[in-house]
């Protein structure tokens, strides 16, 4: 197994190489040492990058609840599979025994099966951080339905449109949840969305926070008393390898969101093969991913890849300021935590706090820690490492997307040497480029340009539902026969990458992608809105802020600004969540736009960060008089 767990530098670059020259060897063997499948693939890997289709271990036979829960009830059945700690740390943490998950998911998976939930049906799962969640996933897979899970802090508006894009016919969530003292009145969202869904049958209600909520007869049933009477075993159906697993909605640059779809045999291997590398796991470590389900990094490194590796993976139902500053730290100490992977954005508010919050706590457990969503400043990168790692765990900055299913660029613990900012080096069957303005790939070392993938791996996302000519489009049209990402990136002189940030309008706010266009959209539907922009700015925090020029339609005196603010948040909070806000809104007369008619966000941005000195040439723009007002204006 020694592509499967990398042990020095030089071992790395044996395996990277080997990866290159014999990609279908190299992912052969990942894949035959350590999964469970009830038929092997015809054909390792087939693709043409054009139209573009790939398709990983075809021919191949299996389920992936097998290979995250059957499998290990041999070796590993009393081992905990999954440590619920709840919001409030006074509430006892539950350990789910992978006996215990596998009763759970069994049943649950007979429930969807006795609501007519068949393979190929699409389930919508709008659930908080408890553990109904991960067993819902898993019991979605154990049937063959494809799971689209909608992170339980979006609004009705989103959750709407997502469940209509994939035409969702269940919807599973709970009566509400807690985050931190509040509690969200979940169901109310959900009925919300439902008004106009005519394709969702059933929604099945979990009970949280044990509150009054009305249920729509034939409609809405409460979980519990259906898992109860439900049998406990439940034959998997056996999937072909290229079969969908799950759909995940991500923001875009423009338009709705898009359903990036990911398959069940590549996306197995590529999760468990990178966790194990990545985190390099040893049986009996508790592994913690502080991320939501909602986004790709639950989904891959609380569920899949942990489960997949027969790991104990945490569950986090809280946040990190509740009831104080120390509460990571101190779940870090209760679960003896050995992996702790979380976001620049929570480091950097914890960083903020004083350091006895930390302090009181024993964070010896600790093996290795690791940072994911954007990129990791300096600073919050040496906090960590001497105030939670105490310079003794190596950081794993670990680069990839919705789209890539898995890790991409990450050091190898005790093998890669970090510095911090750069997330160093490919992992093994990962093959980066970086192309230039004129769509031609930068060769050597001390370049930087966008970064693009030009070999497929098994972990891609293959379309994004309903519309594979978007996906085209998007990914594979910029550089003809490469992945490209949205991302800017260097390459230095050793070949360690460094992610600058997007190149395309996606800002990523605490970690989470938001597209400027439905923002705005949002915005334009206030009756007094006639045009927006939004940009981002540093934020200290939050590392991206949202900064909103508005042209009202009437800039008519006794406006009252203030007010209009709010609604516009109001509105904003409606459509996509209160995650999309604004912090700064600036009405403007005009915006500066090129002859075109496209807005120069460019200049926008410049205007956001205070950095006007160098706007570069306005005078092309159409209307060049309006940048003077705006600066002159500025918050
Ligand atoms: C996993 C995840 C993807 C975008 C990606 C990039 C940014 C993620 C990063 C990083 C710098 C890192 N990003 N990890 N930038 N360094 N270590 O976050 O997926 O939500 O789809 O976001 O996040 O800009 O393109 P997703």
């Amino acid at each position: 197994m020694s592509n499967y767990h990398i042990k020095n530098l030089e071992e790395y670059f044996q395996v990277y190489r080997k990866s290159v020259r014999d990609p279908e060897s190299f992912w052969e063997e990942i894949a035959e040492e350590n999964f469970m499948w009830r038929k092997r693939w015809d054909k390792v890997l087939d693709y043409d990058l054009s139209k573009p289709e790939v398709s990983w271990y075809k021919g191949a036979k299996l389920n992936i609840t097998e290979n995250c829960i059957d499998r290990h009830l041999y070796t590993r059945g009393d081992k905990t599979a999954i440590i619920f700690e709840p919001n409030d740390p006074s509430e006892a943490a539950e350990h789910i025994t992978y006996r215990q998950l596998h009763d759970r998911v069994c049943r649950f998976a007979n429930v969807l099966l006795d609501h007519g939930v068949k393979k190929g049906d699409r389930v919508c799962i709008y659930l908080p951080m408890i553990p109904d969640l991960a067993v819902s996933l898993l019991a979605c897979a154990r049937i063959g339905a494809i799971h689209s899970v909608v992170f339980a802090g979006f609004s009705s508006t989103a959750l709407h449109t997502r469940i209509n894009d994939s035409d969702c016919k269940m919807v599973i969530t709970s009566d509400g949840s807690y985050r931190g003292g509040k509690t969200i009145d979940l169901k109310g969202i959900v009925d919300e969305a439902l008004e106009s869904c005519p394709g969702v049958k059933t929604v099945l209600v979990a009970k949280r926070i044990n509150s009054e909520i009305p249920m729509k007869a034939n409609r809405d049933k409460w979980l519990q008393p259906l898992l109860d009477a439900a049998n406990n075993k439940c034959v998997p159906e056996i999937m072909d390898a290229e079969d969908p697993l799950f759909i995940l909605y991500t923001s875009g640059s423009t338009g709705k969101p898009k359903g990036m779809v990911h398959t069940t045999a590549g996306y197995m291997v590529y999760t468990a093969y990178s966790f194990k590398n990545v985190f390099q796991y040893r049986e009996n470590d508790v592994f913690w991913c502080t991320a939501d389900i909602g986004w790709i990094t639950g989904h891959s490194y609380i569920v899949y890849g942990p489960l997949a590796n027969g790991a104990t993976t945490v569950m986090f139902e809280g946040v990190p300021s509740y009831p104080d500053f120390g509460r990571f730290w101190q779940v870090i100490e209760k679960h003896k935590v050995n992996q702790f992977y979380t976001a620049p954005t929570a480091i950097r508010a914890l960083a903020k706090e004083r350091l006895d919050f930390s302090e009181k706590y024993d964070l010896s457990s600790l093996k290795i820690l690791g940072s994911v969503g954007e990129p990791i400043n300096e600073e919050a990168w040496h906090w960590y490492n001497d105030n939670i790692g105490k310079k003794n765990c190596p950081i794993v900055d670990t680069w990839w997307q919705t789209e890539t299913g898995g890790i991409m660029i990450s050091p190898i613990p005790y093998s890669t040497p970090t510095i911090p900012t750069y997330a160093t080096l490919p992992l093994p069957g990962i093959q980066p480029a970086l192309m230039d303005e004129n769509g031609d790939e930068l060769k050597g070392n001390l370049v930087s340009g966008r970064l693009c993938i030009k070999f497929p791996w098994p972990g891609m996302a293959r379309t994004i539902w309903g519309n594979h000519e978007r996906y085209r489009e998007t990914y594979f049209s910029t550089f003809k026969n490469y992945y490209f990402s949205g991302d800017g990136a260097l390459r230095d002189s050793t070949g360690y990458y460094r992610i600058t940030g997007r190149v395309d309008d996606v800002i990523i706010v605490s970690g989470h992608n938001l597209g400027t266009a439905p923002i705005e959209d949002a915005i334009n539907e206030h009756p007094a809105v006639a045009e927006s922009a939004i940009v981002g700015f540093p934020h200290d925090v939050k590392g991206n802020a949202l900064y909103g020029f508005v042209i009202l339609k009437e800039t008519g005196e006794g406006r009252v600004h203030d007010n209009l603010r709010k609604e516009i948040n109001q509105i904003i909070t409606e459509h996509i969540g209160p995650i999309a806000k604004l912090d700064k809104i600036q009405f403007v007369t005009g915006l500066p736009k090129t002859r075109s008619g496209k807005i120069m966000r460019r200049i926008l941005r410049k205007i956001a960060e205070k950095d006007t000195n160098n706007l570069g040439d306005i005078s092309t723009l159409l209307n060049p008089e309006c940048v003077q007002e705006i600066m002159d204006e500025a918050l």
